[in-house]
């Protein structure tokens, strides 16, 4: 039985992940840290809480991550854990930087000292580019211009992970992976506050919904597919750096339109735009290219745009049915403040 490591487990693609290797037979380790309030909703909804190993453990502690290392003695190790909210980021950038940045060359550091065997996987993002042209979809050697405290966080990422395969032999990769949502997706990500909202105005339990920028354009797909391009990746016979997307590009208003829809509204009268949710900066337009992982690792998308958008509201309405039913079940929404409590940096500015 191969043993696996992730970091993140507790995040969407970590619970997806978990899942898909135990699936595959894999023996599966994760960290967690320690909150005030548990937050193991998603291995509880995936139905696998019971099959993992789990080991208390942090990004910005080096002697808790070589521990984790020890204890679980893996053969792969994929490094999802990060600070991963963009808007957070420009709220907290310098915590971001320590856990985003530098929490990768703690745990390459901790490889490196216990055993440089193991196979690393480092979540690099989009984000990276920060700037798509819109005739030419993005590839592995398109240039990086960062927008943001978390992108500038995943470009050093990035480039240590790069720097330990080169300078070490370690086997390390980048996965660039594009957008990628579902049903576990964080509530303050775009797709789920929309998929989210659309259900609970739909059953009558709220109004309406505020967002920022309804003219960005993503390269959204499903997360269950992406997490298999990461072990993908890993099996392969050396190391490489992989863009992961769709190569199509949709902006939140269409996301908006079709994610109403489904439920027989129309978004216009249910969405509103508050500054608030506006970044200082914001990458305008992304989609990815992904030939190289199709021709290499024999990967492509599986659900597209519309299956996406519908999966998603059909599962949150499904849970705000059961939940006006009276069932309990492991669910983040339920606890989620209202967004109009959460202040901005910028907001503050002006009061
Ligand atoms: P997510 O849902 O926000 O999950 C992040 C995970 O990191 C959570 O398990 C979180 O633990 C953990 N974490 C955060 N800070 C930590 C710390 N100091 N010590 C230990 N664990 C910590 O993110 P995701 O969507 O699954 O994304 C996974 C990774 O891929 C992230 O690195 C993200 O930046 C990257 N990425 C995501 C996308 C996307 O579209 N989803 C695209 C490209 C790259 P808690 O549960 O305790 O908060
Ligand atoms: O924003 C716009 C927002 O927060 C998408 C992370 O997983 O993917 C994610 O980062 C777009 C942006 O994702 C709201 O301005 C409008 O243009 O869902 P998001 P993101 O910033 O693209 C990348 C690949 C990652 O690596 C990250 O970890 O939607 N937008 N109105 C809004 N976004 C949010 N969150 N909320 C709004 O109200």
């Amino acid at each position: 039985m191969k043993r696996v490591l992730i970091t993140g487990i507790t995040g969407q693609d970590g619970a997806y992940l978990a899942k898909f290797l135990l699936d595959k037979g894999y023996e599966v380790f994760g960290i967690y840290r320690r909150l005030s309030t548990p937050n193991f909703w998603r291995l509880q909804y995936l139905d696998i809480f019971d099959r993992l190993h789990l080991i208390g453990a942090d990004l910005i502690d080096e002697g808790s991550l070589i521990e984790a290392i020890h204890i679980s003695q893996p053969e792969e190790v994929y490094h999802l854990a990060a600070q991963s909210f963009v808007w957070s980021s420009f709220e907290e950038p310098i915590s971001t930087a320590e856990m985003t940045g530098l929490g990768v060359t703690r745990i390459l550091e901790a490889i490196r000292h216990v055993n440089r065997d193991i196979r690393f996987y480092q979540a690099s993002t989009s984000e990276l580019f920060g700037y798509s042209p819109e005739d030419e979809p993005l590839h592995e050697g398109s240039p990086f211009q960062p927008q943001s405290p978390y992108a500038a966080a995943k470009l050093y990422g990035y480039w240590i992970t790069t720097i330990y395969r080169k300078g070490y032999g370690m086997y390390a990769c980048n996965g660039i992976l594009f957008n990628h949502e579902s049903p576990l997706r964080g509530l303050e990500f775009i797709t789920r506050k929309l998929s989210n909202a659309a259900a609970r105005i739909s059953l009558g339990l709220q109004k309406e919904i505020s967002v920022g920028n309804l003219d960005a354009m993503r390269d959204w797909g499903f997360a269950p597919d992406y997490v298999e391009s990461m072990w993908m990746m890993l099996q392969e016979d050396e190391p490489d750096d992989y863009v992961v997307a769709t190569n199509e590009s949709h902006s939140v208003r269409e996301f908006a339109e079709k994610v109403f829809s489904r439920v027989g509204l129309d978004y216009r009268d249910h969405v509103k735009v508050d500054k608030k949710f506006l970044r200082p900066l914001d990458v305008r337009y992304l989609r990815g290219d992904y030939r190289k992982a199709r021709e290499k690792l024999g990967w492509r998308p599986k659900v597209n745009f519309d299956d996406l958008v519908s999966l998603m509201v059909k599962a949150d309405q499904e849970r705000w049915k059961r939940w006006m039913n009276g069932e309990q079940f492991p669910w983040d929404a339920i606890h989620y403040p209202h967004e109009n409590q959460f202040l901005s940096r910028s907001e503050r500015i002006t009061r």
